[in-house]
């Protein structure tokens, strides 16, 4: 049984909070990230705080500690969640931000192999591994791994264990279905298959129908 994540990769304010109100009741939480934020703001999560679910910044931090920490504390301080963060800086940029998440009372998610085919370029296999590995020890709270893949994901969740979180995009637009991971994660992430389907509420019950 997995939760479903809404990816809520819409421009501007109008656009999200009409996709977030028309969804409210079928969503675990909303998935932010730089297409809406850029063209907003962070302000828009205290526009999406009606939905009271958690938001999530996806915003794959992958910088020196420091700069991590400073990132951190925006995205906390404007009412997110939990942070997505990238994890091949290495072990003390990763440590930063899942510490400053802690600090504010937030999770920290960490990309271990993504969902696109570029990702078998870098960010799968043992380099996935690897990763998993140091979220693990530095202790996040979760994982970032593909529905498209679930073979990979699931040896990802043998690395992690059960103590930690996995959620898994790549369902709907990129193929994936609901089906194909949800023994082996705690959350589906899916965007355009519901943001722009003409009935994002029907496309979202589905999802999280499927999901369960
Ligand atoms: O393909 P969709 O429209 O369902 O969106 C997927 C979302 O998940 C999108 O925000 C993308 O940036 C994010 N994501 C991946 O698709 C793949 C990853 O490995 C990590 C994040």
């Amino acid at each position: 049984m997995a939760d479903l994540l809404l990816a809520l990769d819409v421009k501007g304010k109008a656009e999200a909070v009409r996709v977030a109100a028309a969804c409210a009741g079928e969503l675990d939480a909303i998935k932010i990230g730089y297409p809406l934020v850029l063209s907003t703001g962070l302000g828009i999560v205290k526009d999406l705080a009606k939905s009271e679910i958690p938001i999530i910044a996806d915003f794959k931090v992958a910088d020196i500690p420091n700069t991590n920490s400073l990132i951190c504390e925006e995205v906390f301080g404007a009412g997110c969640a939990g942070i997505i963060t990238h994890a091949f800086c290495g072990s003390d940029s990763l440590a930063a931000c899942v510490d400053a998440s802690h600090d504010h009372g937030g999770v920290c998610f960490v990309v271990c192999e993504m969902s696109h085919p570029g990702a078998l370029d870098f960010l799968s296999g043992e380099n996935a591994e690897r990763m998993a590995r140091m979220a693990k020890a530095a202790g996040a709270d979760g994982i970032i791994a593909p529905a498209t893949r679930p073979e990979r994901t699931a040896t990802l969740r043998g690395i992690i264990g059960s103590s930690m979180k996995i959620y898994s995009p790549g369902v709907g637009a990129q193929g994936a279905q609901p089906e194909d991971v949800k023994k082996y994660v705690d959350g589906i992430i899916v965007g355009r298959a519901i943001y722009e389907a003409a009935d994002p509420k029907a496309a979202a019950h589905e999802f999280r129908v499927r999901a369960r």
